[in-house]
């Protein structure tokens, strides 16, 4: 079973950070072990928020408790906002120590390239630069949106190409995938996702490797050297959303161990279901005269009984086009 390591923000009320990955994750499946990185009553566009964060030294403390009790047999961690260097440090030490060979596990055969477990992390727009330099290179799939992917890149982005160009920088940091969440471009209707990746091998392909392989060490000699480039437009609704990053990257992370040949079809799904999240909730506040901040929360407890979740409708991409 697959289970993730989720060192993000805990609100008490709300969705974002864990409170907008753990659901979805659990739902689909996944076994999470989630880490507060702070505790605030709730997310920052509020008028007030009360609460703490957890510091470096608290954060190293709970993985010491994981592994003095044997608990490190993650086969992901998904990171967010990491509200300060010294934490986003340890972060980093904690993924190194879970990339060692002591803590890998004897994944399915179709897992690609041994590597485990897989990061995904979605950058916090104020760490950006020191995230970059650290963070971005040890993690598998990044999902930045595209100020993050212009700060942590430190270019400008005005065109599709450039906005695939950026992407490809990515991979040549060690990264397998990355997706751009939202492109702008020249209209205010749609929402582009571009994404990048390095080929993957299918659940067949790789077992069909592991039966021919004296040592089945998942060598590369049967994929292609191709990138894989893919665009997804999603119809943009005029409104605000928070917590929708935190909530994409935790489906993207479900969606590419189901299918982690085809990283095309498992953005694709993952948009799909946020678009049903954003819709429900859009169609809520569309009832309320003057809709708040605690309007404005994702539904996405309630998205589940709609089955966005599960099963995502893939026309709600395709609406626009
Ligand atoms: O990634 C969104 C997010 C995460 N954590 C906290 C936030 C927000 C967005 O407002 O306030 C604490």
């Amino acid at each position: 079973m697959a289970r993730v390591l989720s060192i993000q923000s805990h609100v008490v009320h709300g969705y974002v950070g864990n409170k907008a990955a753990t659901f979805p994750l659990q739902v689909l499946g996944f076994e999470v072990d989630a880490i507060n990185s702070v505790q605030f009553s709730n997310h920052t566009g509020y008028s007030q928020v009360k609460g703490t964060k957890q510091t470096a030294e608290e954060l190293w403390d709970l993985f010491s408790g994981l592994e003095h009790n044997d608990l490190l047999s993650y086969t992901h961690i998904l990171t967010g906002y990491v509200g300060s260097a010294e934490f986003l440090s340890t972060v980093v030490r904690i993924v190194r120590k879970l990339k060692e060979p002591a803590h890998q596990l004897a994944l399915p055969h179709h897992y690609n390239n041994k590597v485990n477990p897989d990061i995904v992390t979605q950058s916090s727009e104020t760490m950006a630069n020191s995230t970059s330099q650290q963070l971005i290179p040890l993690a598998d799939i990044v999902t930045p949106n595209q100020f993050e992917l212009e700060m942590i890149l430190e270019c400008d982005i005005k065109s599709e190409a450039m906005a695939f160009e950026a992407l490809q920088r990515c991979l040549a940091l060690g990264i397998k995938h990355a997706v751009l969440t939202s492109f702008h471009g020249d209209t205010r209707e749609r929402i582009t996702l571009l994404g990048c990746a390095h080929p993957q091998r299918s659940k067949e392909q790789a077992e069909a490797a592991q039966g021919s392989t004296a040592d089945g060490d998942g060598g590369d000699g049967d994929v292609t050297s191709e990138l894989t480039r893919y665009r997804l437009t999603v119809p943009r609704f005029d409104f605000y959303f928070t917590g929708t990053g935190d909530l994409l990257s935790a489906l993207i992370l479900a969606r590419t161990w189901e299918a982690p040949a085809d990283p095309m079809t498992a953005v694709a799904k993952a948009a799909a279901s946020l678009q049903g999240v954003c819709q429900h909730t859009y169609e809520y506040c569309r009832h309320v005269e003057a809709p708040t901040a605690r309007h404005k929360e994702l539904r996405l407890i309630q998205s589940k009984h709609q089955d966005h979740i599960e099963s995502p409708d893939l026309n709600l991409l395709r609406e626009c086009e």
